[in-house]
């Protein structure tokens, strides 16, 4: 291995948010190391396109280890193995309906993991800093707009547990002083999003319907707002993060939000189509407590880290149904392919990346 390149671990390598940072490391230069867990079927289809097979002479940078966050098994020996400078803990039970369903399981995923972690780093002996995905779903019943200073009012056992891991990483911050920071980020959104969350669900039945695989579309709360952002952007954000003087916690999120009604009449009127004609409501996706309204206050994030959202909710949305439709081998209006071939190449990315001075 090359003593000049940064060394990464990520947890959650496998999900959206892990594929589009492994995918921005390894454009940096660094070595990334990523912890899978074991599957019986494939896993890795988000990093197939990055991986590169050792055994065909091609130089690697990527490295995937068997683990599993909800047991401290072999986390300690990875971190020891590898190294870091730098951990990123994205690995989780994201799913905020599924919480209610599997909630000690969850508490234990999502919300001890991150100490499981954090004691491995201890135990290890090793000198690195850590990233935890906290999340605005912690802020809850709390009114819009939610910056750092808002009280929380978690309202699912997923928020709990997120509540839990944040704490422990600010707790681990200062009684150990270990280089910690928790990024409470908002909605983040891609073509490989989950496709069981609301956006994702919507934007592959629109090319189920102009496809004929799909009549109807089951939603639940259309009234919820969220602030919706761009996945590949946010992961920069958890990047800056970790290369301040200080670790600190930060906001991140557009500034804008929208209802589930509203990113209907985007993605359905993207395409000609109205979805009033296709959704139907099925109680089953409602929560038993719901989160109104979250809508992010980054201007902490935007002064400190210079970090500011370039893509807007409309792009968003047509990056989002242009894939999906190519997906099932439709030819797609095209305006969000574009936007993603004017915006999101890494290389060219860093040249145009704006200096921190004008940023801020
Ligand atoms: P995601 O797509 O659901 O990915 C979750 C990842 O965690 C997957 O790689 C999954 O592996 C892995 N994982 C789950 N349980 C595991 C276990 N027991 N051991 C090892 N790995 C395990 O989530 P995401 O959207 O990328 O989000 C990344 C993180 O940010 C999560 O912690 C999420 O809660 C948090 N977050 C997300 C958002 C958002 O809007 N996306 C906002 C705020 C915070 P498999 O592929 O094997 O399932
Ligand atoms: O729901 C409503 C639902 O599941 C958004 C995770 O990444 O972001 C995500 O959590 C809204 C909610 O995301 C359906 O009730 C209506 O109000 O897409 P979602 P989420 O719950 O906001 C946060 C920041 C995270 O940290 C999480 O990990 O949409 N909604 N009908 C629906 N939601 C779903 N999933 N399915 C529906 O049919």
């Amino acid at each position: 291995m090359d003593a000049q390149r940064k060394v990464a671990l990520v947890t959650g390598i496998t999900g959206q948010d892990g594929s589009y940072l492994a995918e921005f490391l390894l454009a940096k230069g660094y070595d990334v190391h990523g912890i899978i867990r074991r599957a019986s079927t494939f896993n890795t289809r988000r990093l197939d396109h990055i991986y590169r097979d050792p055994h065909n002479g091609d130089e690697v940078h990527l490295f995937l280890h068997y683990g599993d966050i909800g047991s401290s098994g072999n986390l300690a020996e990875i971190i020891r193995q590898v190294q870091p400078d730098e951990i990123y803990h994205l690995a989780a039970q994201s799913h905020v309906r599924v919480s209610f369903d599997l909630p000690d399981y969850t508490g234990d995923v999502t919300g001890l993991s991150t100490v499981r972690i954090l004691e491995a780093i201890r135990h290890a002996g090793v000198k690195t800093r850590f990233y935890q995905a906290s999340s605005s779903e912690m802020f809850g019943a709390a009114p819009p707009p939610q910056n750092e200073r808002t009280p929380f009012q978690p309202q699912s056992p997923y928020a709990a547990a997120k509540l839990y891991a944040y704490w422990v990483t600010r707790n681990y911050r200062e009684a150990y002083g270990i280089y910690a920071c928790n990024g409470i980020l908002f909605n983040h959104e891609s073509p490989r999003r989950g496709e069981t969350f609301v956006t994702r669900k919507i934007t592959r039945a629109v090319a189920g319907i102009l496809a004929g695989r799909q009549k109807h579309l089951y939603l639940g709360n259309l009234n919820a707002r969220r602030d919706w952002g761009y996945a590949p952007e946010y992961v920069e954000a958890m990047w800056l993060m970790l290369q301040q003087d200080q670790p600190d916690d930060y906001v991140i999120g557009t500034g804008e939000a929208h209802s589930v009604r509203e990113f209907l009449d985007e993605a359905f009127g993207y395409v000609g189509l109205d979805w009033n004609d296709y959704v139907r409501i099925d109680q089953r996706y409602y929560r038993p407590t719901e989160v109104d309204y979250l809508l992010a206050d980054a201007r902490k994030a935007r002064n400190q880290l210079g970090w500011i959202p370039r893509l807007g909710f409309r792009e968003l949305v047509r990056i989002m149904v242009d894939a999906d439709m190519e997906l099932v081998g439709l030819d797609s209006p095209g305006e969000g392919r574009q936007i993603l071939s004017k915006q999101f190449d890494w290389h060219r990315w860093q040249d145009q990346s704006i200096s921190m001075e004008q940023r801020t």
